[in-house]
């Protein structure tokens, strides 16, 4: 096996953001870039002498070229095995299951999530450490102190390995697994869930269509639910993951989604759809006339879990990401367990889920999932809903209404403001961070920036986004997202708490409407962004 050695100079900017590295897909096509990356990746977890890794992503633009790199790298580092999924595809969730149930070193994830794909598009990497999880941050940390002084990265001269039949191979000293990326997942996921009572319920005629939106969840989806499951041919819409995802963003919420959205608000529309986003680690919950928001899914989730024999013997607890809507602690106060707010990053779970001390984690951001892997998990939370509803024979419209009636309703929206300039949105979030010292301004009670100490390993993660908190108990967050390719996304995140005899059938909008204005008049965010309405609102 012939080592090759090749020298390079360093390149700004590898910094892992709240998941990876991410950037457009010309940057990591630059020769020498994913290099870099992948090299310092190696040396920042001791190398990879006899070492096993899971290698895939989510199938978009230069996704075959990067595993081609990335095995190449990991024969001359002198990995032992690397578990590949079929064309080089694994969604996220299955890579974080695969990594656990074969007892790999770590793995590698292509993807840039719900971000679309292609040459002119984005692309990503992320490593994901033992457990299944993504890498923290004493990881990520150490992975961007060598990429600012990489020299030289290993690789093999040797051809491309054939991914598309199942089976081993050897390149240089080390053997490429190629593996059904849905075979282990679905049968993880028929462990966890009661899929007689969902085979039953779909039997029966109840109606659903999920949306894989061309992205990697299409072959599971179709696998799961048509195959297993039985609902009928058709079930999965946009079931064939394309290299640009039919080029359209891969994002599951109303704007991204609205076909599907437009779908189930018709007179004849399915009971049930959901859809899921880029890597499938992503969820959008819908009813018939209702959109579930992510929050409140967590909440209803994490009320009627032990309904699924996965979780039958209950909850240890929950965890939900800080600007992510309170009405999951509401269920865990009630229940007497646990409830952990942890800064944004499904990386931030990870402790909690090893220590035994959550069992279900959310965010805002589309993400639900629980212990059974490291990642959030799309398909999964589609799966516990089904359950769900089997279990209580109820539409998703009463079980929402049953669930505000119980707890109260967190009106909650997530106002973005995206390709802000740069030194606009730094400046906004200096300005609110000065406020919090001093006095308040009329109608609010606290203005701080949060930060968090791992309740497991003691580690602080400081300045994880401003919070204002207002007299009679709204909150609003201000951060900037660590997700983004162009300028910066300031992210608003709106809660407005409505007790349960209170009206709790207000337009969302119209009842976070006052909270908006007081934002505007605190931080001037309209004139300084120069918007007059936010691009996204979830
Ligand atoms: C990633 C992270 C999530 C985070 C989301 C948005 O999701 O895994 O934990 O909530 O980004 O982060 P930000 O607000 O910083 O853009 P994904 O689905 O993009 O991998």
């Amino acid at each position: 096996m012939d080592v090759v050695s090749k020298p390079i100079t360093p390149f700004d900017g590898q910094k892992p953001g709240t998941s990876g590295l991410r950037k457009k897909t010309r940057v990591f096509m630059e020769p020498g870039y994913l290099e870099a990356f992948v090299q310092s990746t190696f040396d920042a977890i001791g190398g990879c002498a006899g070492k096993t890794f899971v290698v895939g992503g989510d199938g978009r633009y230069f996704n075959a070229e990067a595993i081609q790199t990335i095995l190449r790298m990991a024969a001359a580092n002198g990995a032992a095995r690397c578990i590949v999924g079929q064309n080089g595809l694994l969604s996220t969730p299955a890579a974080s299951n695969l990594i656990r149930k074969r007892e790999a070193n770590g793995g590698l994830i292509l993807s840039a999530s719900h971000n679309p794909g292609g040459i002119d598009e984005d692309f990503g990497i992320k490593y994901n450490i033992a457990n299944g999880g993504p890498a923290p941050e004493s990881v990520t940390a150490k992975i961007f102190e060598n990429t600012k002084g990489i020299s030289g990265y290993k690789t093999l001269g040797t051809p491309d390995i054939d991914l598309s039949a199942i089976g081993e191979t050897e390149v240089g000293t080390m053997t490429v697994e190629v593996v059904d990326p849905v075979t282990e997942y679905a049968a993880l996921m028929e462990e966890l869930f009661d899929f007689d009572a969902i085979r039953a319920l779909l039997a029966g005629g109840f109606s659903v269509k999920f949306d894989a939106m061309h992205a990697v969840t299409g072959p599971y989806a179709t696998a799961i639910l048509e195959g297993t499951l039985g609902a009928p041919a058709g079930t999965v819409l946009n079931g064939i993951p394309l290299v640009d995802f039919g080029k359209g963003h891969p994002d599951p919420n109303p704007i991204w989604a609205k076909p599907l959205v437009d779908l189930v608000m018709s007179e004849d529309g399915p009971d049930f759809a959901a859809a899921s986003d880029g890597d499938g680690d992503r969820n959008m919950i819908l009813g018939k006339g209702i959109y579930v928001t992510p929050s409140d899914s967590l909440a209803v989730l994490a009320a009627n879990a032990h309904l699924a024999p996965g979780y039958a013997r209950g909850l240890a607890g929950v965890a939900r990401s800080m600007p992510t809507s309170r009405a999951a602690d509401r269920v865990a106060e009630k229940a007497g367990i646990n409830a952990f707010e942890t800064p944004t990053g499904w990386k931030f779970f990870g402790n909690l889920l090893d220590a035994g001390k959550a069992t279900l984690c959310g965010e805002e951001s589309a993400g639900t999932g629980s212990d059974h892997v490291r990642e959030k998990d799309g398909l999964w939370a589609v799966l516990l809903w089904l359950n769900v509803l089997a279990s209580r024979k109820m539409s998703v419209q009463d079980v929402l209404m049953d669930h505000w009636r119980t707890y109260g309703r967190d009106y909650y929206s997530r106002h973005d403001y995206e390709a802000v300039d740069t030194a606009v949105a730094e400046a906004i979030m200096a300005d609110l961070q000065s406020l919090s010292t001093g006095t308040m301004p009329e109608g609010i009670e606290k203005i701080d920036s949060f930060s968090y100490t791992d309740p497991v390993d003691g580690s602080v993660s400081e300045n994880q986004g401003m919070r204002v908190f207002f007299e009679g108990g709204a909150r609003a967050v201000m951060r900037l997202s660590g997700t983004g390719t162009e300028g910066a996304t300031i992210r608003l995140y709106l809660e407005q708490y409505t007790p349960p005899d209170g009206d709790l059938t207000i337009d969302t909008q119209e009842a976070l409407a006052p909270l908006v204005a007081a934002i505007d008049k605190l931080t001037d965010l309209k004139t300084r962004t120069g918007r007059d309405a936010p691009d996204v609102m979830t």
